[in-house]
C-alpha cells in the first residue's frame, strides 16, 4: 500500500488491517517532498494525487480508503468489521458516511481550506474553514447525543464505522480544533479506541 504516516486515509486503512491482523507491506509516499503529485505518481499510481493506494500483484490500483478496506474484508471476513447481517451492514454503512461526510469532513476542510500544503491543490476559501469550524462543533454535540452510553457506534462491537470516524478525528490537534468537555460520551468513545492497539498503526 502506498502510505504516509500522516493523513487520515492511510491511518485509517492501517487500523483497519491491525484489528484484521492483516500485514500489509507499506511503500512510503512523502507529502513533504510532495512525491504524491509528481507526474510519474499521477500517472502510474493515482491521478488523484491522494493517498492511501493499494497496489495487487497484478499491478491493479485501488484507490479511496473505504474501497481498500472492503476489498479486503472480502480476502479476509474475520472477524467481520462491516457487519454481519443485511440490517448491521446497513448500520455500519451508515454510521461510516455519517462519520466521514457529516462530522470529520469538517476537520479535513479546515486543513484544506488554511494550510499552505493545499494553496497549490484547492481553491482556499477561509470563510469556508470559518464555518467548517463551526459545523464540525455542532455535529460533536450531535454526536455525543448519538452516542449516548453505547460503547460503539453500533453498540457493543468495534465495526469499521468507528475506525473511520475516529481516523478524521486525528487531524483535529493540526487545526486547533478540541472536543469540549461536557462531551463525555464522545470523548469516552475517542479515548476507547485511542486506547487500542490498532490505533498506534
Ligand atoms: N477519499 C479518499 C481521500 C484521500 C485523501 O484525501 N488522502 C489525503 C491524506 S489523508 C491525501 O492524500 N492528501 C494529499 C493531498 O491532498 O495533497 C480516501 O478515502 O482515500
Amino acid at each position: 500500500m502506498y502510505n504516509s504516516p500522516s493523513g487520515s486515509n492511510p491511518k485509517k486503512v492501517r487500523m483497519y488491517c491491525a484489528e484484521k491482523g492483516i500485514d500489509l507491506e507499506l511503500a512510503h509516499v512523502s507529502f513533504g517532498k510532495e512525491e504524491h503529485r509528481s507526474d510519474n505518481f499521477k500517472s502510474t499510481i493515482n491521478s488523484l494525487a491522494r493517498l492511501p493506494v493499494l497496489e495487487l500483484d497484478d499491478g491493479t490500483m485501488i484507490a479511496e480508503s473505504v474501497a481498500i478496506c472492503r476489498y479486503l474484508e472480502e480476502l479476509h471476513p474475520e472477524p467481520p468489521l462491516f457487519g454481519n447481517t443485511p440490517l448491521e451492514r446497513a448500520q455500519v454503512e451508515m454510521w461510516s458516511r455519517r462519520m466521514e461526510m457529516e462530522v470529520t469532513v469538517n476537520i479535513s476542510n479546515i486543513l484544506r481550506h488554511t494550510s499552505p500544503f493545499f494553496a497549490t491543490t484547492v481553491v482556499q476559501v477561509p470563510e469556508f474553514a470559518d464555518a467548517s469550524r463551526k459545523t464540525a462543533l455542532q455535529r460533536f454535540e450531535w454526536l455525543n447525543d448519538e452516542l449516548g452510553d453505547k460503547t460503539y457506534l453500533l453498540g457493543d462491537r468495534l465495526t469499521f464505522a468507528d475506525i473511520n470516524g475516529y481516523a478524521g478525528f486525528v487531524m483535529m490537534s493540526q487545526v486547533e480544533l478540541e472536543f469540549d468537555p461536557k462531551l463525555t460520551n464522545l470523548i469516552r468513545w475517542y479515548d476507547n479506541l485511542a486506547s487500542r492497539p490498532s490505533a498506534e498503526a
